[in-house]
């Protein structure tokens, strides 16, 4: 069989929407029934659950964003008693307190149906055994692809991450064919594998699926080339349930979104007006199922935009791209808007540098100034400082070409940036803060 769950994946549009609208109409009378807090809202907004009566009526509902999950910690927003929830996940964030994701026994069924959806869209298969590399814990990574991993009946080998030489041992003992992990993580796992003197290629490794951080086309090139597997993508967030919103498929062409579940929208993120089809814009999402904590249009704050157009794999839900960055992310050096994604693919088209970068933004006076600063490929760095001064020019020729960005580039020592077992840092802010 080539998808999970043919009838939700490639349902008609029509049938689709008006699904969708069902189910927005029941979820928005379940939290204003039940969550004080989205009541207030609503009221203030003069909405009522029975003013939906066609999907673009979403846009009448007020919207979520990060704080007010915070403002609402731990539990003011479940809508349901806690002898209902069966799971909670968490995620800290980088400043405050963290933000929660209980679930249901309901939820944690869909999850695992979402997530069988992405691992098989991948290409997994009851026979595989999956190395499972994420963070296993509150974050929603490790015990999300655990849940799609037992849905299909796959070997499940719940690694978790770090203890990388272990993961190759394993990966060898195990004959593993498929790994699950952040894509920087699976670039850990290439490098040292090349340290140990073994050949991934030679292994069974099949198939990553990868997310839970921004990564270029270039970077799945790379990991694809390093370890010779087809490098495939999860999306998703905690405030929603975690990965399972959305997954690539053989087409590598864009992210499959669970419609059933989740309303995507596009947004200007300044507005909040909706951008003309097509075009990009913050992510908001509505989830259309979700129990414990269903979430009314919330802001991702991730860039990118919505294809309708039909996918050569036959799934009919909407794709998303690839995320552009986010908006947090985003910086402004000299009035150049720069995401780290675009540094990274530019970074890839030189042989002469690894794919390890870190952005440094420093103050000088009132003008932000931006340092990149990428390992030199071990030959390049012997080769002396004159070849260093070389590469480094050229590459900010090219980045100065491409982004009209004025960056210094500083070559560093292989190994000195440090590997990342989750998320990877991309960016090092020392502006003074205010
Ligand atoms: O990262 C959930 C997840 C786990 C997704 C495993 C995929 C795989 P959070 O920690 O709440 O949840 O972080 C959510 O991570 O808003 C995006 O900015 C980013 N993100 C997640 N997946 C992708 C992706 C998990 N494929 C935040 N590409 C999101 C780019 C991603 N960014």
């Amino acid at each position: 069989m080539k998808y999970w769950n043919e009838a939700a994946e490639c349902m008609p549009e029509e049938e689709i929407r008006k699904l969708q609208l069902e189910r927005l109409k029941e979820t928005v009378a379940w939290v204003y029934e039940r969550v004080p807090w989205y009541r207030q809202r609503l009221d203030e907004k003069g909405v009522k659950p029975d003013d939906i009566r066609r999907l673009e009526d979403v846009a009448k509902l007020p919207m979520t964003e990060k704080t007010d999950l915070r403002d609402n910690y731990p539990f003011g927003l479940c809508a349901v008693p806690m002898a209902e929830v069966v799971r909670v996940h968490a995620s800290s964030g980088t400043t405050g307190k963290p933000i929660t994701g209980p679930y249901t026994k309901e939820d944690m069924q869909q999850w695992g149906e979402c997530m069988a959806r992405n691992l098989w869209a991948a290409g997994t298969r009851p026979e595989d055994v999956v190395q499972n590399a994420y963070g296993y814990g509150l974050f929603t990574g490790g015990l999300g692809f655990h849940q799609g991993i037992e849905t299909i009946g796959c070997v499940e080998v719940p690694t978790s991450s770090g203890l990388t030489e272990r993961q190759i041992t394993l990966m060898q003992d195990f004959k593993t064919n498929v790994l699950t992990s952040t894509p920087s993580y699976a670039l850990t796992i290439a490098e040292q594998a090349e340290e140990m003197n073994v050949n991934i290629k030679k292994l069974p490794l099949r198939v990553g699926v990868f997310g839970a951080e921004p990564w270029s086309q270039s970077m799945r090139q790379e990991i694809e080339d390093r370890m010779g597997i087809h490098a495939m993508e999860a999306y998703g967030l905690t405030e929603l349930g975690g990965p399972g919103v959305a997954y690539d498929c053989e087409a590598k062409d864009g992210l499959h979104i669970n419609e059933d579940y989740y309303l995507a929208e596009i947004v200007d993120p300044d507005t909040f007006d909706p951008v003309p089809a097509g075009e990009k814009g913050e992510l908001i999402f509505t989830s259309l199922q979700r129990r414990a904590m269903p979430m009314l249009r919330y802001r991702t704050k991730d860039i990118t935009r919505l294809r309708k157009e039909k996918c050569s794999c036959g799934r009919t839900i909407v794709r998303m791209d690839k995320v552009f960055g986010r908006t947090d992310d985003m910086l402004i050096i000299s009035g150049v808007n720069v995401f780290p994604s675009q540094v990274e693919s530019l970074l890839l088209d030189f042989d002469e540098v690894e794919p390890q970068y870190v952005l440094v933004v420093r103050k000088k006076g009132y003008l932000d100034h931006l340092t990149i600063r990428v390992e030199a490929k071990r030959e390049i760095y012997e080769a002396g400082p004159e070849k260093e001064a070389e590469v480094e020019n050229k590459i900010a020729k090219h980045i100065k070409g491409m982004l009209g960005l004025s960056a210094r580039i500083q070559l560093v020592e292989p190994k000195l940036i440090a590997r990342s077992e989750g998320k990877a840092k991309r960016i090092l802010d020392e502006r003074p803060k205010e």
